[in-house]
């Protein structure tokens, strides 16, 4: 049984697209299963339940030289911790490459897309295997969410074409009306404690200098209600403080992106943070907030600026 699993800090597509994955291995031969590497967000139940689906089970422990399948991700700092010493044989990416790297060959299968759903129906279609209706709810989802309704800088039209594909074998007759309530849920975030809030989305990246990189940790809440998040900014800003001690952290940053709006708001603990997003993005800290425009992709529009600063 290969086991199928997306990043840590699972959001809707790594969740999906382990799903997704695994069913299409199956349904081709290979026996596999998916599974998760942390706690949903609060987007990801309500396409759970849309599609009449459980969660993906915690992947446990698993013995060194086991064979995974990794979707909707490649780098190790956001894979399982023993990652290296696991065998992979299957990556189904669009992300950057990272330091992955395979003891034999493997099936690899990156693409500049919105959304690795994206991905899983092009190998769908390549293998003329049909799409059944619970498959197409979980990746029209996810390119939803992924590209925020097609709001993201990195939208292809190659994931509008599956949302039209997607759509009638789904059942969803009104996409809009549907990614709405989709991004409502998202921002339903209650009484969530601030740490939870942080690191829902946030992923750890290496910069600059491969034997001694700089490791910055970079958290987003897309939201359609900002203002309840910097409502929350004194707890937040203590969340990052003691998340960039514990996690051994260079900066860390927690960007607030205005969903309809396409804005992104971040939040700045420190000067080193501050002095960073000054040289990189032309922005001032003010009362530790930056305003970063319509920088709304972490992927296409956020790391790789920090990438290109960081190794001058
Ligand atoms: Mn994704």
């Amino acid at each position: 049984m290969l086991p199928v699993f997306g990043h840590l800090n699972p959001d809707t597509d790594a969740i999906t697209s382990a799903l997704v994955y695994a069913r299409l291995l199956t349904r081709q031969g290979t026996e596999a299963r998916a599974y998760r590497l942390g706690e949903l967000n609060f987007e990801t139940p309500y396409v759970l339940r849309e599609a009449g689906l459980d969660a993906p089970e915690l992947l446990p422990e698993l013995a060194a030289g086991s064979r995974v399948a990794l979707v909707d991700h490649n780098e190790s700092a956001q894979s399982v911790p023993n990652l290296a010493d696991l065998t992979v044989t299957h990556v189904v990416d669009h992300h950057k490459l990272g330091d992955l790297s395979t003891a034999a060959p493997a099936y690899l299968r990156f693409e500049p897309v919105g959304c690795t759903g994206t991905i899983l129906l092009k190998l769908h279609r390549e293998a003329n295997v049909s799409v059944e209706p619970v498959d197409a709810k979980l990746m029209l989802s996810a390119i939803l969410s992924d590209t925020l309704h097609f709001r993201s800088p990195t939208t292809t039209q190659a994931d509008r074409d599956a949302v039209d594909f997607l759509a009638p074998i789904a059942g969803v007759g009104d996409v809009e009306t549907y990614a709405l309530a989709m991004f409502a849920a998202k921002s339903d975030l209650g009484d969530t404690p601030a740490e939870t809030l942080l690191k829902m989305d946030y992923k750890v990246f290496p910069f600059g200098d491969v034997a001694a990189p700089q490791r910055w940790g970079l958290g987003v809440v897309e939201t359609t209600n900002p203002a309840y998040v910097f409502g929350r900014q004194a707890e937040l800003l203590a969340a990052m403080a003691s998340a960039k001690t514990q996690d051994g952290l260079d900066g860390i940053l927690l960007s607030v992106v205005d969903i309809l709006n396409e804005t992104n708001r971040t939040l700045v603990p420190g000067e080193v943070e501050a002095a960073v997003v000054q040289a990189v993005f032309g922005a001032d800290t003010t009362g530790n907030v930056a305003d970063l425009g319509a920088r709304i992709s972490r992927k296409k529009q956020i790391v790789p600026a920090l990438e290109t600063h960081f190794a001058l």
